[in-house]
Parts: C-alpha cells; structure tokens; sequence
C-alpha cells in the first residue's frame, strides 16, 4: 500500500436488517427503469445534469485514471447535426449493413432509421473513452466507462429523468461534431429528458431474467 495512504473515511456500517430493507427500496428504484424513446422537449436545468455527471464520475476505473469525457449537448444547433449524422448511419445500417439476425432482435422494439428523439430530448450526453490522457496509457478503458456510465444512467433514474442509451454505429462522428480528440472513442450517446405524455415502451422489456438464471453461488465445498 502507498505510503500515502489515509484512513477511510464516510463509511457506515450498517445493521443487516436496515441492508435488506434499502436493498429492497433500491431494487424497487431499478426496477422501475426503462429505456424509452419518446421524449418530451421539457426543459432540463443543466444544474441536475452537473450533478448527475459528478455521480458517473465516481465510478472505480483502472488505475484510477478515470478515462471518460461527458460532452453534454443542449444546443439545438449541435442536436440537429447529431441526428442528421446519426440517420444517416442509421439508415445504411436498417437498409443493408444489419444482418437479418440482427435486424430480427431488433423487430419487438419497434426501432427504424428515425430519430427524432436526438432533436426533442432536452440533452443528449456524448460519452466517450480515452484510449490516452493526461497519465498516459489507460487501463480497462471499455469496463470503466461502462461502469461510468452505468452510474450515470442510475444517478438520472433515481431523480425520474429518463434515457435511452443510444449507440449509433459507427458514432465517429460524434468525436468530430462533440470535437474531441482522436485518441478518444465515443463509447454512448445518452439521451436524456422527461418521457413525453402517452410515453410507450415495449412489453417484452419488462421480463427481466430470474435471479436463479443470472446467479451462480458457490457457498461450500462439494462433499467428496
Ligand atoms: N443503432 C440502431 C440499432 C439498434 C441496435 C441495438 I443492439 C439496439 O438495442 C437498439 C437499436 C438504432 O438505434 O436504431
């Protein structure tokens, strides 16, 4: 350990029992989320978006490097070049680039070339991973943005705004329009708002695998 080392501060341990009970609130919280993408154009103080982008920034990341830039777009100008690029990308990919495999998985959530969303939503949030930065090499680039932007996406939530994690392909684009440089990649484009009135949002979603499906414990030996 460091020579630098400091006691760790701001931690409570709590009685099991209150764990359960704010693991039941939180897990009530999350499950509520849902990805929309009909937006209401409500405007969004920047003042939330601020804060919300602190919260991502707290993320864990390799080395501590924290290789992530948030480019957060309300200017209706940047947003009109945003969608214009991103339909272009769009439409090649749902009029030849996808494979039918592909295009199939996408058939229940109703998606097409259209996306008005990137006009009507009152931010959209560029984020992107830096290969390099100020420290050099990064480490994990990929799992620390994710996890990033996983906070990100909970810290909107948990104050009722909605998002769409929306990944145009490819979003090089994004990198010139947001201008940033080339060592780094655009990783997501969140949109983010209020969903609009009458807000739908497809019913297959809703089924989320059961625990038993997504978790293996290993709390014994097996007996010989
Ligand atoms: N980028 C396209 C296609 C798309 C791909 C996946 I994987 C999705 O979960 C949703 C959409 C689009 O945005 O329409």
């Amino acid at each position: 350990m460091s020579a630098e080392a400091v006691p760790l501060t701001g931690y409570e341990r709590l009685p099991e029992s209150d764990m359960a009970d704010r693991l039941a609130s939180f897990q009530d919280l999350m499950a509520k989320r849902r990805t929309i993408r009909d937006f209401a154009d409500t405007p969004v103080p920047r003042q939330l978006i601020e804060q919300a982008i602190r919260v991502a920034g707290t993320a864990p990341s390799g080395a501590n490097h924290q290789p992530w830039h948030f480019v957060a777009i309300s200017d209706p100008k940047t947003k009109t070049a945003i969608r214009q690029a991103a339909e272009e990308e769009e439409r090649a990919f749902y009029h030849g680039r996808a494979s039918d495999e592909w295009l199939d998985a996408l058939e229940p959530l109703g998606t097409d070339d259209q996306k008005p969303f990137l006009e009507t939503a009152p931010w959209l949030i560029a984020v992107f991973a830096q290969k390099r930065g100020d420290l050099g090499k990064n480490y994990y680039v990929t799992e620390s943005v994710g996890l990033a932007t996983g906070l990100l996406i909970t810290a909107l939530h948990s104050v009722g705004l909605g998002t769409l994690t929306h990944t145009p392909a490819p979003m090089t684009f994004l990198r010139e329009i947001c201008g940033r440089p080339n060592t780094e990649k655009p990783f997501v484009l969140l949109v983010v708002g209020y969903p609009a009135e009458g807000c739908k949002v497809p019913s297959y979603a809703l089924e989320k695998k059961p625990l038993s499906e997504i978790v293996t414990f290993k709390t014994q030996a097996p007996s010989p």
